[in-house]
């Protein structure tokens, strides 16, 4: 039995390991974002969390700074240490060979390289291992990467912007700008975390766009990763309409174009095609992107596109977050929906989201919803 006061310090162990953990989100990808903290007696002693992918985990940083002081102490870790020669070679060894009496973990590592093996090897070194402290704030941390590893496809954030009467553009099609400064800021930050943006051919030749993360845009109140890795900027481009002179290839992040088929070569060094099966429709059939992006190690996708590719994704079951900024404008009956999608039959067959998140942001309003399976 664990008395209550361990417990409390347990809690309060793992809440810093996260703390740390999140200062990892927009630069650990593919890996996920880990944090680790090591206490002896109750006194933090050593602090780490992973950086970026290719450099030490979370475990080895904390040990780091633990020195020698490691040798029976606990270590409150956020995700399994790992027990496989990646990048980098096995954590759960290096707790060990430290002396660790006690780990704490916040959840298992669903990587099946790993996957209850870590916290094998721990137990089989007698170390004293709990799992499950925090575990719900821990898989909060990681979208991408857990639903990259569960469902092989990466976590995906559908973002819209529109009036106060839910509309995106004019009957023409102008739509620069419906929400403010504020509002585009915060995209940064979410574009930030993001693996990719993906977008449609549509958009690119309506609105040209760059889709990169821009530090004269950045949030004042956030600061800037450092150094930044661009998303990679993902456009769906069936009918081979993307040509050399899209500003996104202004910018040397990468760019993938997916397509049916081969089209025109483009002049940018880091623009790659991703030759994707046709669906019925003629487009591009979306679960094999999926897969592919999932092969390809993307685990979050952050969408900016318009009402027919965010309606496609919603009704085939590829929105886990819907993001919605808007402002205070109306635009009329005449001017352009959020979604392409069909009317339902009766109100109780309606796509139904639940509202998780509402707040201001400058002169608008965001919302943060998550679909609803009923
Ligand atoms: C940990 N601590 O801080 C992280 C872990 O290629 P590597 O060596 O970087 O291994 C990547 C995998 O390790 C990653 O897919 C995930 O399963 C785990 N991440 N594990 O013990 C850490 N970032
Ligand atoms: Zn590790």
């Amino acid at each position: 039995m664990i008395k209550l006061s361990q417990l409390k310090v347990d809690h309060e162990m793992m809440h810093r390991a996260i703390e740390l953990a999140r200062r990892g989100i927009m630069t650990t990808r593919p890996n996920p974002a880990v944090g680790c903290v090591i206490t002896k007696d109750n006194k933090v002693i050593g602090e780490g969390w992973h950086q970026r992918a290719g450099e030490p985990h979370a475990e080895i940083h904390a040990l780091k700074q633990a020195g020698a002081d490691a040798k029976g102490a606990t270590a409150y870790v956020t995700l399994e240490p790992c027990s496989h020669m990646g990048r980098t070679p096995p954590c759960a060894d290096a707790l060990i060979e430290a002396g660790i009496a006690r780990v704490v973990v916040a959840m298992h590592d669903p990587n099946p390289r790993v996957s209850g093996n870590g916290i094998k090897r721990l137990h089989e070194a007698d170390i004293d291992v709990l799992v499950g402290v925090l575990e719900k704030s821990a898989e909060q941390l990681n979208p991408g990467f857990l639903s990259r590893m569960r469902e092989n496809r990466p976590f995906i954030t559908v973002k819209m912007a529109s009036s106060l009467d839910g509309k995106t553009a004019l009957s023409d099609g102008r739509s620069q700008w419906i929400t403010g400064s504020h509002a585009r800021a915060d995209v940064q930050y979410w574009r930030a975390q993001s693996d990719a943006i993906l977008t449609g051919a549509d958009t690119i030749l309506k609105d040209d766009p760059m889709l990169t993360v821009r530090q004269s845009q950045w949030p004042a109140t956030r600061s800037l990763p450092e150094p930044l890795k661009q998303p990679i900027r993902i456009v769906i481009d069936s009918q081979n309409r993307v040509t050399d002179d899209a500003k996104i290839f202004e910018s040397s992040a990468p760019v993938w174009l997916v397509r049916c088929e081969p089209g025109k070569p483009i002049r940018h060094a880091h623009c790659h095609e991703v030759i994707i099966d046709k669906a019925a429709s003629g487009k591009v059939e979306l679960s094999a992107l999926m897969t592919e992006l999932a092969k390809r190690e993307v685990n979050q996708v952050w969408t900016e596109c318009g009402a027919s590719l965010a309606a496609a994704l919603i009704e085939a079951g590829y929105c886990d977050r819907l993001i919605m900024y808007s402002s205070g404008q109306l635009l009329g009956n005449a001017a352009r929906s959020l979604f392409d999608i069909d009317e339902p039959n009766t109100l109780d067959k309606a796509i139904r989201f639940k509202i998780t998140d509402r707040r201001q942001v400058g002169d608008d309003q965001r919302v943060i919803a998550v679909p609803q399976f009923m």
